[in-house]
């Protein structure tokens, strides 16, 4: 089903067709000179998807307020809706990751058919036990899946059961267990029970997983929590993962670190521990930001790509990272920051792509620091941007994603069913 009008698509291209065939042409040479088939790297750009939190096409907000947006969607039929326009205009993201109860619906067939029909299936599902939902028995208050009462631990383990039920229901392959469990005062938590806790409730919900599913951990240095957090970085998450065994593995979350944490060093250990579940992207200044993708620090997400290509250059076994966004969208449209992120991820991959690995190893042999460096800085500097513009045209999408949805009014065009929700801070439940 096309959401936006394919001729206004079409309109859009032609006007920038012949600037984008030259580019195209031209960056082709260029890579050509230094051995590189630009075809080569298409392709495999054209392969890479990056999936979109469902979350994240309502308007965000902070603990202090949030500004409601035009036409948000109402629910999660409307969240797809705005994922099929997300797919169909930039073409790099085929999936989608839920969040239950967020997006709980009374017909997963029908979602699920609705999906098929914008050309969408889905990522891993994400539980929620770091909120109360209303009629619930037991509070989170004081935690979830560590909580020092039996009952509440497993009500926490039996909604993750429960997201693993739906999940099958819609092609899911993993559940992404975050958990915001931890303490706000030294002294409140005694550390090593609360993990031991941890395996314990973490052991009921990895028995309960299909036998091709994985569970990702997600760790988060702090918040909700402010002085500790149980899975608080990829050493407990990595500890967790190990006792839980082989389908058990760690997700990075690109604004889940302490500030100057070196993430591609994470993202390395992991692999060559066979752990890396895979990531959540978004960028960061100071915490978990939750911002665009690469709108800060390009540099450190394509250090993160350079060395999952080379982990796929190298084919290191069992290396099947998950790629999903997670992002808070708090001053732009949902829509357009999740176009421009999802290019943005590409945009590091194919960049990653053409660092020439033989020169950075003879480099890295040599002990020559400069023309290492340089090797990967080649990489980054190249402007890869015709390659994405022709992945979206050979897939029918817009040279230009942001500015064909602008043309199209799909915002004004839905908020007329959709009314403005005036929230408080905290997301869009
Ligand atoms: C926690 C987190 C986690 C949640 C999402 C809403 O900060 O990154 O992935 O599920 O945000
Ligand atoms: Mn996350
Ligand atoms: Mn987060």
């Amino acid at each position: 089903m096309t959401l936006i009008d394919a001729g206004l698509i079409q309109d859009h291209n032609n006007s920038q067709l012949r600037h984008a065939a030259n580019d195209y042409e031209h960056l082709g040479e260029q890579l050509a000179r230094r051995n590189i088939d630009i075809d080569v790297v298409r392709k495999k750009v054209a392969a890479f998807g990056v999936a979109i939190p469902s979350w994240g096409v309502g308007t965000g907000g902070t603990r202090f307020a949030r500004f409601p947006g035009l036409g948000e969607p109402r629910n999660v039929f409307d969240k797809l809706q705005d994922c099929g326009v997300i797919q169909q205009l930039a073409c790099a993201t085929p999936t989608v990751s839920l969040h239950i109860p967020w997006d709980k619906t009374s017909d997963w067939k029908a979602l699920r058919e609705t999906a098929t029909r914008y050309g969408l299936g889905f990522d891993a599902i994400n539980s929620n036990t770091f909120s109360d939902q209303s009629g619930q028995a037991h509070s989170y208050k004081f935690g979830s899946l560590t909580h020092g009462d039996a009952g509440t631990r497993a009500q926490a383990v039996a909604h993750n059961i429960e997201c693993i039920e739906i999940g099958q229901q819609i092609g899911s392959k993993a559940l992404t267990v975050w958990i915001g469990d931890g303490s706000n005062f030294p002294g409140q938590q005694h550390f090593r029970r609360a993990f031991d806790r941890y395996l314990e409730s973490a052991r009921e919900i990895y028995a309960a997983l299909p036998g091709d599913w994985r569970m990702f951990l997600e760790h988060k240095i702090c918040e909700p929590a402010f002085y500790s957090t149980v899975i608080q970085d990829w050493g407990s998450s990595y500890l967790a993962a190990s006792a839980l065994g082989p389908k058990a593995q760690c997700l990075v979350d690109l604004g889940h670190h302490a500030p100057n944490v070196n993430i591609e060093m994470i993202v390395a250990r992991l692999i060559a521990a066979g752990k890396l579940a895979g990531f959540h992207f978004n960028d960061s200044k100071y915490g978990d930001d939750d911002l665009d993708a690469g709108s800060v620090a390009p540099y450190r997400l394509f250090l993160v790509f350079n060395e999952l290509v080379a982990a796929a250059h190298e084919k290191v076994a069992g290396f099947d990272p998950a790629y999903m966004l997670d992002q808070s969208h708090n001053v732009t449209d949902p829509i357009e920051s999740l176009m421009t992120s999802a290019a943005q991820v590409q945009r590091s991959y194919a960049q990653a792509l053409i660092v020439d690995r033989t020169a950075l190893d003879a480099a890295q042999d040599a002990n020559d620091a400069l023309l290492a460096t340089q090797a990967l800085k080649r990489g980054f500097e190249t402007d890869v941007t015709p390659i994405l513009q022709r992945v979206r045209l050979d897939a029918g999408g817009a040279i230009d994603p942001v500015g064909a949805y602008r043309a199209s009014a799909y915002r004004q065009r839905v908020a007329k069913d959709r009314p403005v929700v005036i929230g408080g801070g905290g997301g869009i439940v």
